[in-house]
């Protein structure tokens, strides 16, 4: 029988466009539980056309819960997940709390879903964080056949990633600033204000100078590939963008890299689109892209000084593949596998 699930941040970004999601791919669940904080609880929520009353997290009883998806942030994740597990639900955890965890499974449906056979010890699947997960996504093909020596990443991230304060703060922000170019627009999500900026720092900063963010962009990518030893190097940018991530990426491969081949091997990749064409234009962009669902990838380009290394672009909805869409997949990797 189809499992009873619960949305916990049912209220946020991520959580409105799981519940999209669900909608659109016809996920099959026999209950349907919306959480949020006491600030959203007591709203009425519509799923396929029926009105659901929001819960308050706290309080809630998750022992008639097969599923918990959470998408309400690291420290409502790190005190509520364990009581949830403990309560008997399996969670899959869109937060970055767990994901180092040894014994929760760091997972990429199209990358590693063989972590998906049974349950995890810990009751826990973390979903990777959002600019991660396409990437390993295309670094998979890359090493199976090149091999990766280095990746050097610099991400161009948009206000969706800090969730509805991140979008209405940029939107905000632009048109304070339109009106008065002296101002220093709005900064409580974002400092100093996104709006006409560019921010090279994202999530907290660390003792040897590089950010969270950039962080989990190494230590994730090892976990999820399985490649302890991968060296992967980022800078994480936050660039006026309502939605989605984009990524430039120079990587180094053990052997010469064929072009056409690369192209071909990205362009087979499940749910990747490469832009290829000639044409002005041809390259994904944030707005432009397409299809939400899928990986966009353009600018494919084997370095002339060094035919081992290439560069590429990539563009991926943050909220859906690097969020939703993600946890979602995991999900239905677990049914099909008759774990769930
Ligand atoms: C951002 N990547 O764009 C972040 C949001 O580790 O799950 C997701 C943070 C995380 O701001």
């Amino acid at each position: 029988t189809a499992p009873r699930i619960a949305l916990v941040g049912a209220t946020g970004v991520v959580g409105t466009t799981l519940i999209q999601l669900i909608e659109e791919r016809g996920f099959r669940y026999r209950a349907i539980d919306l959480v949020a904080s006491a600030r959203s609880a007591g709203r009425e929520v519509s799923v396929e056309g029926r009105d659901h009353r929001v819960h308050d997290l706290d309080g809630f009883d998750f022992s008639r819960t097969d599923v918990a998806f959470f998408s309400a942030g690291g420290s409502v994740s790190t005190t509520w997940v364990p009581k949830a597990v403990a309560q008997g639900a399996l969670v899959i955890d869109n937060t970055s709390a767990f994901r180092m965890d040894p014994a929760t499974p760091l997972v990429v449906p199209q990358v590693n879903a063989h972590e998906l056979e049974q349950r995890p010890a810990s009751g826990i699947i973390a979903n990777p964080n959002c600019s991660t997960i396409p990437l390993v996504r295309l670094l998979r093909a890359v090493e199976d056949r090149w091999g990766i020596r280095q990746a050097v990443v610099s991400t161009y991230q948009a206000a969706s990633g800090a969730g509805y304060s991140g979008i209405d703060e940029l939107r905000e922000g632009v048109r304070t600033v339109l009106e008065d170019p002296d101002s220093p627009g709005v900064s409580k999500t974002f400092s100093p204000s996104l709006a006409f900026d560019v921010i090279p720092s994202i999530d907290r900063r660390l003792d040897d100078g590089f950010t969270f963010e950039e962080q989990k962009m190494l230590q994730e990518s090892r976990k999820i590939l399985g490649l302890p030893h991968l060296d992967i190097t980022a800078t994480c940018v936050r660039v006026p963008v309502v939605n989605s991530h984009s990524e430039a990426a120079w990587i180094e491969c053990d052997a010469p890299v064929d072009r056409d081949e690369l192209v071909r091997a990205l362009a087979a990749l499940d749910e990747v689109t490469v832009h290829d064409r000639e044409e002005l234009g041809a390259f994904p962009t944030p707005r432009t892209a397409g299809d939400p669902n899928r990986v966009h990838v353009g600018r494919i380009r084997v370095t002339r000084t060094n035919p081992r290394a290439f560069w590429l672009w990539a563009v991926a909805d943050n909220v859906r593949i690097g969020a939703a869409l993600n946890a979602l997949q995991i999900a239905e990797a677990l049914v099909e596998r008759g774990v769930l």
